[in-house]
């Protein structure tokens, strides 16, 4: 028989994910779940790096589970549980965080980003985040991770982790490799374009969030920052048409054009016509992601089912891999 590969991801439940979550991780997440045995989880663990108002943590975990159901993602085929329901995180993440250096860690982007965004508050669990984050993937032995290009270099770390385990008590860790769309890979902030789209911008109008209602995301999308050149062309590298270099990343991971052919569909155009059709597009995807969400909001019941049900199962494969891991280094059996 020919077993599936695995795959394993989530996102943090830190405010209403994005369409930058969406076209970099989510949405492959989808395209890819009849092909692999998929767990997805909503990451509150993670969340706690940066603080959280506690009642909103908890109804923005079910949002964000309900927001998978909503992009696509069928309970039925994938494991879908929330990380803090699984105690194995934060045990295998323990043991990993004994073999991972200060070195590698303190040279990770999102950290060095998240320490300036939050300096009162740089606290331990913000530095040894990729550990946690390696303790998710290699405790499922996932042989993929879809994930946008901001998590790569943390895929990264999580390798070397589990290459140095292996190194010292054989091939415990399966050493998984990371996934990334072709188009959407990272969506850039509407305002600020050299910055990526972020869920916890405080500027609401830098990001479009999944539940805008559409007359927000074509007024966002109207008010993107672009450039005066007025000629819709890819410049890849070009500080001057990252605004325009993003919105036609969006439109082509949202119609599936190529750059060429979006410079063709719009030449002679000004930017107002290619925002138009950009805004067009995005309110057109997203509009039965928006019903199914609303749909789902009344099933309290539906969503309790679904994540005791995937927390059972993702213990059992997990607490698989930390019973090995605690014999391996030499833990005492109960
Ligand atoms: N702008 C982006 N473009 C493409 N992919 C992105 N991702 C995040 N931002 C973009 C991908 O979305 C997945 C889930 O992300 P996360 O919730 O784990 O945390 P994050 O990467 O820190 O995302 P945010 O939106 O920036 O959250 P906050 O503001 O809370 O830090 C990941 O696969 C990520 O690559």
């Amino acid at each position: 028989m020919n077993e599936k590969l695995r795959i394993f991801s989530g996102a943090q439940p830190s405010g209403t994910i994005t369409l930058g979550n969406y076209l970099g991780a989510i949405k492959s997440w989808v395209d890819l779940q009849n092909d692999y045995e998929c767990l997805y989880a909503v990451m509150d663990m993670h969340s706690i790096t940066v603080r959280q108002n506690p009642a909103e943590l908890r109804k923005r975990t079910l949002d964000l589970l309900k927001m998978y159901i909503a992009c696509g993602i069928d309970p039925e085929k994938n494991i879908i549980f929330v990380q803090s329901h699984v105690p194995s995180h934060a045990q295998l993440g323990w043991v990993l965080d004994c073999y991972t250096y200060m070195g590698e860690l303190s040279r990770m982007t999102q950290f060095k980003d998240k320490s300036k965004s939050h300096a009162d508050n740089i606290n331990a669990g913000l530095f040894t985040y990729p550990v946690l984050m390696a303790a998710d993937i290699l405790l499922y032995g996932a042989d993929l991770v879809p994930v946008g290009k901001d998590q790569m270099q943390h895929i990264e770390i999580c390798r070397d982790i589990a290459t140095r385990f292996n190194g010292i008590y054989g091939d415990v860790f399966k050493i998984p490799d990371g996934f990334m769309p072709k188009a959407g890979a990272k969506v850039m902030s509407l305002q600020e374009p050299s910055k990526k789209m972020s869920k916890s911008d405080p500027n609401p109008k830098g990001y479009i969030s999944m539940l805008d209602e559409p007359n927000v995301i074509a007024k966002k999308i109207k008010s993107a920052v672009t450039d005066s050149e007025g000629v819709v062309e890819y410049r890849e590298g070009d500080e001057t048409k990252a605004g325009i270099n993003n919105l036609m990343t969006i439109y082509s991971a949202m119609t599936g054009s190529s750059m060429d052919s979006i410079t063709s569909e719009f030449s002679g155009h000004g930017y107002g016509d290619f925002k138009s059709a950009v805004a067009e597009a995005v309110v057109e995807h997203i509009r039965p992601i928006r019903e199914e969400y609303d749909r789902l909001s009344s099933d309290k019941a539906y969503l309790e089912q679904i994540y005791k049900a995937g927390a059972e199962k993702a213990e059992a494969i997990a607490w698989k891999t930390v019973r090995t891991v605690y014999k391996k280094i030499g833990f005492l059996a109960r």
